[in-house]
């Protein structure tokens, strides 16, 4: 008996040094403002090139359901980069509005937020990034920080500076001899506006710097096909038309012609090739040190974007372009080129990093981990998703997905735009509408779409699938504690917040 404890204890000194030595590190890659459809694995159509991210992608599984919960600010990324360092639902935000007066959120949040949790499990941290509209008390927390703002079209301007902090990083770490795993924090500035990009990446997606207003560019043949869920205009006032991302996005600004936005997809192409070229050089330097293979890699965005879809540019809106992000994750334990349709939200990235790396989450997370998924173990882990957007006009947007079921409702212009859209994603994954049947859309897009893929909201035969949906979403809305109700729900008796 006495030899079998002694046996088990020695196994267990034996195993956990090991087990130490052997935590994985955490490189986390996360772009501004893009849409999933940017990706060939995503979108067969994307002429985006991109062997970097396709490898990871082949090597580690892919999310068809990856979500940002939403906003309730023009600036999108805000709420999107607090709900990822601190794993909090949207209305649970240290900035969401009245959470802090209502006891929705703890004080202090930022020590126990992404860094802060992994310094003090022993990681070695650094973040580079772009500045501003993001989580500054949360950011602070890494021991290496390196920001700027980097939208150029130079090595120095753009893309690669953000690289060469890691590197620099790395090369550090080697100088040191450090032996704690890593948590790297790993940001772009692009392909957020203004998109300029290198000269021969312009060159190679047809598309150029666009900078005078008054003219258009012309249509490159060369350049990005229109979107197949392109409009020329949005079919209705969605309460967001003149935010910035609408009317001042410099290249677009309020153009919605073929060329203009062709042009604008080139521009998307090149920063995103640019970043895939700057993730590759991180990613040989850690196979060079033989830190890769035990690297988690996560590639994400803070959020989609619309360039032309609908009609619309920005990030202001519910569509999948805009509500989802790419998701790819690569690394021990994952079985290369696996799918998970399942559901997740940026928020759920602090359980999940916190669960690969053995480190428990703060008692103020709020996220799932979906390390089960990774692992194959389970399909999903969330069966519902909720998605708000009311940084404009109040109450606003709000959507709710189950399965391949979709409503999206819109609730502005002082009670003038009462809208709901109700989605099977299965078969109308691109949301498309009655607009884009109109005969000079197919002529622009070269997509007929079927005849069920529109709006079904207003079609007998799903009254009870929209009413099922209308009911979930309340519930969720409740749940999540959002802070206003649509023309069509109860007032719940919630206090009227300012606007
Ligand atoms: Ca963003």
């Amino acid at each position: 008996m006495r030899m079998l404890s002694v046996l088990a204890f020695s196994l267990c000194v034996f195993v956990s040094p090991v087990a130490a030595a052997g935590r994985p590190n955490i490189l986390f890659v996360n772009v501004d403002d893009q849409s999933p459809y940017d990706f060939k694995f995503y979108n067969s159509n994307s002429p985006l090139q991109s062997p970097t991210i396709d490898q990871l992608a082949a090597q580690g599984m892919v999310f068809d359901a990856a979500y940002h919960m939403g906003s309730f600010s023009g600036a999108v990324c805000t709420p999107s980069r607090h709900m990822i360092m601190c794993g909090r639902t949207v209305w649970h935000l240290p900035l969401s509005p009245g959470a802090m007066q209502k006891n929705l959120c703890p004080p202090n949040l930022e020590k126990n937020t992404l860094a802060a949790v992994f310094n003090r499990a022993g990681y070695k941290t650094m973040r580079t990034s772009k500045t501003g509209n993001s989580y500054a008390a949360a950011n602070k927390q890494f021991t290496v920080l390196k920001e700027a703002s980097k939208r150029g079209d130079t090595d120095d301007t753009g893309s690669a500076w953000h690289a060469e902090q890691v590197l620099d990083y790395l090369k550090q770490r080697e100088a040191n001899k450090d032996k704690e795993p890593f948590l790297i924090d790993f940001g772009f500035s692009h392909p957020h506006d203004t998109r300029d990009g290198k000269p021969e990446l312009l060159a190679k997606y047809g598309a150029v710097n666009h900078v005078d207003k008054k003219t258009v560019p012309p249509v490159n043949p060369k350049a990005p096909a229109l979107p197949i869920s392109y409009l020329p205009v949005h079919p209705f006032n969605h309460g967001n038309m003149t935010v910035r991302d609408e009317v001042a996005v410099s290249g677009v600004w309020g153009s919605r012609d073929e060329g203009t936005i062709r042009n604008e997809l080139g521009r998307e192409c090149a920063c995103s090739e640019n970043i895939d070229t700057q993730i590759g050089r991180v990613l040989e330097r850690l196979r060079a040190m033989g830190e890769l293979d035990n690297t988690y890699i996560i590639y994400t965005a803070d959020h989609g974007i619309a360039i032309g879809r609908h009609g619309l540019q920005g990030k202001q809106n519910l569509y999948e372009h805009t509500w989802r992000v790419p998701l790819v994750v690569k690394g021990p334990g994952i079985k290369p080129g696996s799918r998970a349709k399942g559901n997740v939200y940026l928020l759920d990235l602090l359980a999940t990093m916190c669960d690969l790396a053995g480190v428990k989450p703060p008692d103020s997370n709020e996220g799932i981990s979906y390390k089960p998924v990774l692992e194959g173990k389970a399909d999903t882990v969330r069966d519902v998703l909720y998605g708000v957007y009311t940084g404009g006009e109040k109450p606003g947007i709000r959507c709710v997905r189950k399965g391949d079921w979709k409503l999206i409702k819109y609730d502005v212009q002082n009670g003038i735009v009462h809208e709901t859209q109700l989605f099977n994603l299965a078969d109308n994954p691109s949301e498309l509408l009655e607009q884009h049947h109109d005969l000079k859309v197919i002529a622009l897009t070269g997509n007929r779409p079927d005849k069920n893929q529109v709006n079904l909201a207003g079609d007998p035969k799903y009254a009870d699938k929209l009413k099922e949906m209308e009911e979930l979403l309340l519930a969720e809305m409740r749940r999540l504690n959002d802070p206003y109700r649509l023309w069509s729900q109860p007032k719940d008796d919630l206090p009227v917040l300012k606007k």
